[in-house]
């Protein structure tokens, strides 16, 4: 069995999506995304211009040697751009080897360790009963995790993951309006003092049941963070979400020292060596990785038998960051993984999405189910592509109240 070609695709309904077609010489093809937030050109070019000609001819059931091949062949190694192209070709080998088989995915794996996966959704509001209105909107709809952002009292732009517009947008993390990004300003004092009443106004909504996440967006130093974390334990959140910049791993010793706050860490890593002393030191419950940027199944899959020796569970990224390739590649590890936590999921319900990307795989109440065909279990349409171009967005650059640069 031989790879024949492999085309990009970038662009999408509001999303400039990077999509990968592997075709064989026996009529298989396999998908993988490399969508990478406001880099996507620069996936499609690293696939288009380096990484396509040397899948050619090669044997596609060879996923790993291909792995190996791109991983340790490249000298400049790692890197969230480059980590991502590989995840696309990797994810694509695994759709063409479970087709083959004429299995669903997550049977390569290991068969099912659960039928329906947990996941979450973003509440958001631009002021608290904004975004008490938004986490009811989401309980009715059945979902039994939801994370939830708010806009803080006299900060003079809305932090991070609040939308400025109330009302329901969910991908308002990209701005395509300008030629440059924004910029937010953020003022950590009033957002520790703040957020206290946030919980303390759900947990009086809607109880105990409802599992709680909030993500700090790195917005914190290590000593913050661990005093922010002590008083919210009393609110027995489901995870604080990157409290710190993640590439310091040692920070989050501190964070532990002080709090039994469960952490959940990751969601920028591109590599196991990205977290391997987080998981061996017990210093987070949670690993927020995406298959996309971190590799593909292959080395996400060794991420997740790490973290499983070390009582971390997954919650992996998933964020509108990525296509429904990536996100099943992610539900079919979910179904599988034996230290599964939560799936991060915002459902991408548009007529125009589904007509991209059709599958059979479904949500009902706030569980996911993948679907039994065979592979990924989503198809991607070549026609509906062609109503795509790339546009141009940005994330937002944050600094201080007196204009030190910050973490986004
Ligand atoms: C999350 C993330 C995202 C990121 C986005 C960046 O937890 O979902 O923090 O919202 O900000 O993916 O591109
Ligand atoms: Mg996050």
């Amino acid at each position: 069995m031989k790879i024949t070609d492999a085309k990009v695709f970038l662009g999408g309904p509001k999303k400039n999506y990077v999509t990968l077609k592997i075709i064989t010489d026996e009529g298989i093809y396999g998908l993988g995304d490399a969508t990478l937030n406001n880099r996507e050109t620069l996936t499609a070019a690293y696939l288009q211009d380096y990484l396509v000609q040397c899948l050619i001819g090669k044997d596609p059931r060879n996923s790993e040697d291909l792995w190996q091949y791109f991983y340790r062949g490249a000298y400049f190694r790692r890197g969230p751009i480059a980590m991502a192209a590989f995840g696309a070709i990797d994810m694509a080998l695994w759709d063409i080897k479970a087709k083959l088989a004429g299995l669903p995915l997550y049977q390569l794996f290991g068969g099912k360790s659960r039928d329906g996966c947990l996941v979450y959704a973003h509440a958001t509001g631009s002021n608290l009963e904004v975004l008490l209105d938004s986490i009811e909107d989401y309980v009715q709809q059945g979902y039994q995790a939801v994370r939830v952002q708010c806009g803080i009292p006299g900060m003079p732009t809305h932090g991070y993951g609040v939308s400025e517009q109330d009302g329901l947008e969910k991908n308002f993390i990209t701005d395509f309006s300008g030629s440059v990004p924004k910029e937010e300003i953020w003022d950590t004092d009033k957002y520790i003092r703040y957020m206290p009443e946030v919980f303390t106004r759900i947990r009086e909504r809607f109880g105990d049941e409802l599992k709680v996440l909030h993500d700090v967006h790195h917005r914190l130093l290590p000593r913050e963070a661990a005093a922010f974390a002590k008083t919210l334990e009393p609110f027995n959140l489901y995870w604080l979400e990157d409290p710190t910049p993640a590439e310091d791993q040692a920070a989050l010793r501190y964070v532990r020292q002080h709090s039994t706050i469960p952490l959940a860490i990751g969601e920028v890593f591109n590599s196991i060596y990205d977290c391997n002393k987080l998981i061996e030191e017990e210093l987070i419950d949670f690993i927020r990785v995406a298959v996309t940027y971190a590799g593909g199944i292959t080395h996400v899959k060794r991420i997740i038998d790490l973290a499983g020796l070390h009582h971390v569970r997954t919650g992996f990224h998933g964020a509108p960051s990525h296509s429904p390739i990536s996100m099943a590649a992610q539900h079919h590890l979910n179904a599988w993984a034996p230290n599964f936590g939560i799936q991060e999921y915002l459902v991408l319900d548009t007529p125009e999405c589904a007509a991209l990307f059709p599958s059979e795989h479904k949500l009902v109440d706030g569980l996911f189910y993948v679907s039994d065909a065979p592979g990924l279990g989503v198809d991607f349409d070549e026609t509906e592509a062609l109503r795509y171009r790339y546009e141009q967005g940005f994330h937002p650059v944050t600094r201080l109240v007196d204009g030190t640069l910050w973490n986004y």
